[in-house]
């Protein structure tokens, strides 16, 4: 049967690569292109993407990816570029972890309640989901002068075709949009003097989102037409698309910088009982909900590695699994955690402030960072199971983290369930499959997930160990 190539520009908020799949009726290859480091940069202003750097690593990576039939975009959520009435960009993307959006939710909520603003949305509360960065942004020059709004796959797209766009699952990460009706939320936009005009026309994967123009085939060395195809450009979306699962009852957790867990549903779940436990409802594909939590991630363990001055990840993680277990454990949920620097110290204070053994060595460190992280996995699983009525008997585990055999198992451990891990590139592939089904070579979401079981190389972690220890590791972080 026929093969066709797709290319794959997936930008995490730690790397960002190019990936090519072949795919046919039953057959998935993926091979990388190129990858590149995404380095925030700290300016007068604040935290800064570098997103012509990542732009230069897209144009690499086309070029290094050959002639393909169709390419999509995907990246980190929440950020976006503002285009002056000449569509040319206005500064550097605003990092979601710069500070200017600290203080700013209580001011949100004194014209809208936070209640309101879940049932409205069913986003939960990130100091940078879009919403509050455009209030934080409210007074500034740039955004007076800004004609158009683009989310960064967005903006890419842009780069690359010349046309406007919002995709649909990253704009569910906005704030601003209502995940019952699917459409922008026209009146908390309203209350809150966010103009919705900013944005372009909202699309949704699948759709057709142009073709590299000349200058991008000159440079890439491409043979035109090429299109680019609209797909979950959102990376979790892709990554949730992209879970290998082959039932109905599973969990997944999409580790990377973040761990992202939780469960696909039909509809959203918006109770107080949910926003008190601040999960999110976020669009996936084919009118699903990526029911889940936010936990902080390998975000912890990428910043100590970078104090310690980049250390071998293997061998750090072969001293942590020989580290007592659950000595001390942090709330990898906290947002506390979510600014750069100082964290081998931040995680040592949170351990002495709640009266755990404080962690010394890098092993201990990262042992403590991993052990928390499969408590928060434990906690997510478990919670939306229950806020959802919807129970699972595997979590699948997809991202970077599945190269991490030890978060993998503590996790089985923790949930008391078999994990599921791969594929690694999860956010590549389900980009490509998403533009291979739109040119008709796979079928509904179901048979990609099948596609993905057969072909992918995956990992399974039966639980062991005593769940009493997680149970009580739990309480003792629920007690502080
Ligand atoms: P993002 O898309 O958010 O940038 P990735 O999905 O690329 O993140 O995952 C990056 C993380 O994967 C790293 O922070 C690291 O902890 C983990 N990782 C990558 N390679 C390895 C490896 N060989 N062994 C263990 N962990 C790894
Ligand atoms: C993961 C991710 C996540 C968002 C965060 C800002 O890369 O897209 O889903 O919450 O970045």
């Amino acid at each position: 049967g026929s093969v066709k190539s797709y290319a794959a520009v997936d930008l995490g908020a730690s790397s960002g690569r190019v990936m090519v799949g072949r795919a046919g009726r039953d057959s998935l290859e993926l091979a990388l292109a190129h990858r590149f480091p995404n380095r925030p940069v700290r300016t007068p202003e604040g935290l800064r993407w570098d997103v012509l750097s990542l732009y230069a690593g897209v144009l690499d990576g086309l070029k290094a990816a050959g002639q393909v039939d169709s390419v999509g975009i995907d990246s980190w959520a929440v950020d976006y570029g503002l285009l002056d009435a000449d569509g040319a960009l206005l500064g550097n993307p605003v990092h979601y972890r710069d500070t200017r959006t600290e203080g700013v939710a209580e001011k949100v909520w004194a014209t809208v309640p936070a209640a309101e603003l879940y049932a409205a949305t069913g986003l939960q509360f990130a100091p940078f989901n879009t919403l509050y960065q455009l209030v934080a942004a409210r007074s500034s020059a740039q955004l007076a002068c800004a004609k158009r709004l683009l989310l960064i796959p967005d903006l890419l797209t842009y780069w690359l075709t010349g046309e406007f766009g919002t995709e649909l699952t990253n704009a569910s990460t906005t704030q601003l949009i209502d995940p019952r009706t699917r459409d922008w939320s026209y009146d908390v936009a309203a209350r809150l003097g966010i103009d919705l005009e900013l944005f372009a026309p909202l699309r949704r994967p699948g759709d057709p989102a142009g073709w590299l123009q000349q200058r991008v085939l000159d440079e890439t060395g491409l043979r035109g037409p090429v299109p680019v195809t609209t797909v979950g450009s959102h990376d979790t979306a892709s990554a949730v698309a992209a879970v290998p699962a082959t039932g109905e009852r599973f969990a997944y957790i999409c580790t990377g910088t973040w761990s992202l867990a939780g469960l696909e549903l039909d509809a959203p779940v918006l109770t107080e009982a949910s926003r008190a436990a601040n999960f999110t409802n976020e669009l996936g594909l084919d009118g699903t909900v990526r029911y889940l939590r936010n936990i902080m991630g390998l975000w912890l363990l990428q910043e100590c590695v970078r104090e310690w001055g980049d250390p071998d990840l293997g061998e750090l993680l072969r001293a942590a699994a020989g580290v007592p277990a659950l000595r001390s454990v942090v709330d990898a949920g906290d947002a506390a955690f979510l600014a750069p620097g100082r964290m081998p110290e931040r995680i040592a204070e949170a351990c002495r402030e709640s009266g755990q053994p404080v962690p010394g060595t890098p092993a201990e460190i990262t042992r403590c960072i991993l052990d928390s992280l499969a408590l928060a996995h434990r906690r997510a699983v478990a919670e939306a199971q229950a806020l959802a009525d919807h129970p699972v008997d595997v979590v699948h585990i997809v991202g970077g983290g599945t190269r991490n055999a030890l978060l993998c198992q503590l996790t089985a451990d923790a949930c008391g369930l078999p994990v599921v891990a791969g594929p690694a590139e999860a956010a590549a592939l389900g980009n490509i499959l998403v533009q291979a089904r739109t040119h008709g070579l796979v079928g509904d979401r179901t048979s990609m997930r099948q596609l993905l079981a057969r072909t992918q190389p995956l990992v399974r972690y039966e639980p062991q160990g005593d769940p009493a220890a997680w149970h009580a590791a739990e309480a003792r972080l629920a007690e502080k």
